[in-house]
């Protein structure tokens, strides 16, 4: 079939220079799609991006491969944010409930919204989500745990799904497979509060000797599996996942899901559990890396990026799958656990040459590592446009000759040339989302940070925010460390993206 698709325009003079896609008609395709979104995994996390100290060949071999970006972003310096608007090509800050989501908080994306995945279905493809959720399940007031949990990924577009309610330092620590916690003994029923103790399991604040990794800093609630969590959970003792194991469960899902759609154009949105904490790798990672249980992890990360490039070579789909590895946000080192990680960093810079990390309006909060590859479709090399995750959904559209529907995806352009590797050519803009809602602009080479109160240094990680009661403009082609704030000197660039970044704040549907 062959279609047109024409993406509303919002912004059209803002954003002339990325639409339209060679008159926005082309062949529609329908390639594999595997997305692959590791969390909190820095820029300079990955041997490919620079990191010496940590090697990633299975990561290395993909870049290689495909076409490495250095300046593609994700939407947010944190996890529910950036999933939300990969997910719906909507910017987060849009939309009041979409911060970081307590694991028994309500979807957080409505039911039946537009979302990559309906996208996908609608073009025939099988879709599922594996891994890490972190978008809220059922109803306001949260999901039932013990009965049918609606609505979640299977209201969004999903036909299968295989997750972590949210994250794995939050309660309940149990997949949730399609509409039921998997696993579940009816007579021990989960039961979960985020505001109060319940239930009668130790807490590592009351039995830290109980723990077999200490918090450093919240993490003290519920001991599971040795390790206290944020929030209080009882029950559901035989449906509890096994910290150690998560990488393998959830890669093996992975796998077996891409073997068993293999005559299909499927969708597989895997989003590991790695590199976020507690970060616990299996004994076989244990040690490995020297950098302690953070290194370990990266690691365990990039033999899962492995375990899925095999399986897409060994069944010969290679040509006909399109694979995206990218993150989240970006690094952190202490995230609430004594883990070694900062005794261990040594030399290891998890994001590489920019400033900041996750929670950041710094890069280093949202500039991430992206590749993509296709064998036959994308030429191997680097690419230095500036790229946003957000533009995903549209360019699945062009690809797959899908329309989105009227007031769906309003921040998703059309950026296909660009993750294809036909063009270079720049966003004409993106926008980052930080700590507190707070929102930085790029525009060619210049980033403005608007300015704000709040703290300078998170005093629990040591992120450096960016936060400035100040206007901030940096040059990042000259300065990409965002170290001279240049403000000063530029008024008239500062003044165009504050009008700028009002304008686009200003532009929702
Ligand atoms: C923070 C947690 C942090 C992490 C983060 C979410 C504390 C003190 N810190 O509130 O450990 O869970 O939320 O991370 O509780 S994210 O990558 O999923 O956004
Ligand atoms: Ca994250």
């Amino acid at each position: 079939m062959r279609l047109c698709t024409e993406k509303k325009i919002l912004l059209p003079v803002l954003m002339a220079s990325v639409l339209p896609l060679s008159s926005s008609c082309r062949k529609a395709e329908s390639p594999n799609i595997i997305l692959i979104y590791a969390d909190d995994l820095g820029y300079g996390d990955v041997s490919c991006y620079g990191a010496k100290s940590i090697l990633t060949p299975n990561i290395d071999r993909i870049a290689r491969q495909g076409l490495q970006f250095s300046n593609a972003h994700c939407t947010s310096a944190t996890s529910t944010p950036s999933r939300y608007s990969l997910l719906t090509g909507e910017y987060a800050w849009r939309r009041p409930g979409t911060g970081i989501a307590p694991g028994d908080a309500p979807s957080v994306i409505k039911a039946g919204r537009f979302t990559i995945a309906s996208l996908l279905k609608s073009a025939g493809y099988t879709t599922a989500v594996i891994g890490k959720w972190h978008l809220g399940l059922g109803p306001e007031g949260g999901p039932d745990w013990n009965g049918e949990i609606r609505p979640g990924p299977m209201d969004l577009g999903f036909d299968y799904n295989f997750i972590m309610p949210a994250t794995g330092d939050r309660v309940p620590c149990v997949f949730v497979e399609n509409r039921n916690v998997l696993g579940l003994d009816p007579d021990d029923p989960i039961r979960v509060s985020f505001k109060e103790k319940i239930g009668s399991l130790p807490t590592g604040r009351e039995n830290p000797e109980l723990l077999k990794m200490h918090p450093s800093h919240g993490h003290d609630m519920t001991i599971i599996n040795g390790i206290s969590r944020i929030g209080y959970m009882t029950g559901g003792t035989s449906a509890l996942w096994t910290d150690e194991d998560i990488a393998d469960v959830i890669t093996e899902k992975a796998v077996r899901y891409i073997k068993d759609n293999k005559n299909r154009p499927f969708f597989l949105y895997f989003a590991t559990n790695d590199i976020h904490v507690p970060r616990v790798p299996h004994p076989r990672f244990a040690g490995k890396s020297g950098m302690g249980p953070r290194g370990d992890v990266i690691l365990q990360f990039d033999w899962s990026v492995g375990e899925i490039i095999r399986t897409v070579e060994e069944l010969d789909l290679s040509r006909k799958t399109l694979i995206i590895v990218t993150s989240d946000n970006g690094p952190v080192v202490d995230d609430g656990y004594r883990d070694q990680a900062v005794e261990l960093l040594g030399d290891h810079k998890p994001a590489g040459p920019l400033r900041g990390g996750k929670y950041s309006a710094f890069d280093g909060g949202t500039r991430i590592m992206f590749i993509a590859s296709w064998k036959g479709k994308i030429k191997p090399g680097k690419s230095d446009a500036l790229f946003s995750q957000i533009d995903l959904m549209s360019s699945f559209a062009s690809l797959t000759g899908q329309t989105i529907p009227a007031g769906e995806g309003p921040d998703s352009y059309n950026n296909l040339p660009v993750l294809l590797g036909k063009s270079r050519k720049d966003r004409s803009w993106l926008v980052e989302q930080s700590l507190n809602n707070r929102l930085s602009i790029i525009k060619g080479d210049w980033k403005y940070i608007e300015p704000g109160p709040g703290i300078r240094i998170m005093p629990e990680t040591g992120t450096e925010t960016g936060n400035d009661p100040e206007p901030q403009l940096y040059n990042l082609r000259r300065d990409i460390g965002e170290k001279n704030n240049v403000a000063r000197e530029n008024q008239s660039i500062v003044n165009e993206l504050t009008e700028l970044l009002q304008e686009i704040r200003n532009s929702a549907e």
